[in-house]
């Protein structure tokens, strides 16, 4: 998947491209993350890419001209979606991921200062936001979107969950785990996951994610794939079905 950024700042995306599963990713080809950086398209004689806002107030407002340049530079290079990172999009979700990660090609628009001229808005195809929280740049709302998606491309993971064991945990919370030791600071690990039962243990986590769900995000049940069995175990705890 190739994702084509445009930013101010590309430096900051280096170290997130450079380390674990993404800079694997990247090796593998799996992934490539072209980086633009929008000052290069500016024609002002300084180098501008930011002006004073018209009617006044607070800060800096990015300028049409090198945003329309540096769109257009990507859009001439085929049908590639441009999507705007802003607390206004519509909020990044898991589905949304696992659609993105289907897409050959889209490219990511990082705002800056008090955001773009309102006239960018024609040439973008949609906006995202990863959460109801205002950054300083759309920068680290790209990367966590390049993160959640680039997970989700076949070969990435060496141990990928199936679509059918996906659909099935889809808006649950993961069970808790546990690795060696057996004991520590006399904190034993439940006996189920020591027995080798693989049944037991299957049943002993999915009543565990349905258990913590129920306790820490009982809002995301109502989207959740639930079987007769796990509503008879939430209707046990309390849950109205
Ligand atoms: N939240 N989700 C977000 C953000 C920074 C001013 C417009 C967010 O995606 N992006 O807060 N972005 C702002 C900074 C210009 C973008």
């Amino acid at each position: 998947m190739i994702f084509d950024v445009l930013t101010l700042f590309p430096e900051m995306f280096e170290c997130v491209l450079s380390h674990s599963i993404l800079k694997r990713a990247v090796e593998k080809g799996k992934l490539k993350v072209n980086l633009i950086n929008i000052r290069d398209f500016s024609k002002d004689k300084h180098k501008r890419v930011d002006d004073y806002p018209y009617g006044g107030g607070p800060g800096m407002v990015m300028m049409p001209q090198p945003l329309f340049d540096a769109i257009e530079f990507v859009k001439s290079q085929g049908n590639i979606p441009v999507y705007y990172l802003s607390p206004k999009g519509k909020i990044f979700t898991q589905e949304m991921a696992r659609e993105l990660s289907k897409m050959k090609r889209i490219a990511l628009l990082c705002g800056h200062y008090e955001g773009i001229d309102e006239r960018v808005y024609a040439v973008i195809d949609g906006e995202i936001s990863i959460g109801d929280f205002i950054l300083t740049g759309g920068e680290l709302a790209a990367m966590v979107v390049i993160d959640a998606v680039t997970r989700l491309i076949d070969g990435v993971l060496s141990h990928p969950q199936s679509a059918l064991e996906e659909s099935f945990s889809d808006y649950l919370l993961e069970y808790p785990q546990y690795t060696r030791p057996e004991v520590f600071r006399g904190m034993r690990v439940p006996e189920v996951l020591l027995s080798g039962n693989h049944a037991e243990i299957a049943r002993w986590r999915r009543q565990k994610s349905l258990e913590i769900t129920l306790l820490k995000r009982p809002d995301l049940l109502k989207k959740a794939n639930l079987t007769e069995e796990d509503k008879k175990f939430l209707r046990e705890k309390g849950y109205e079905i």
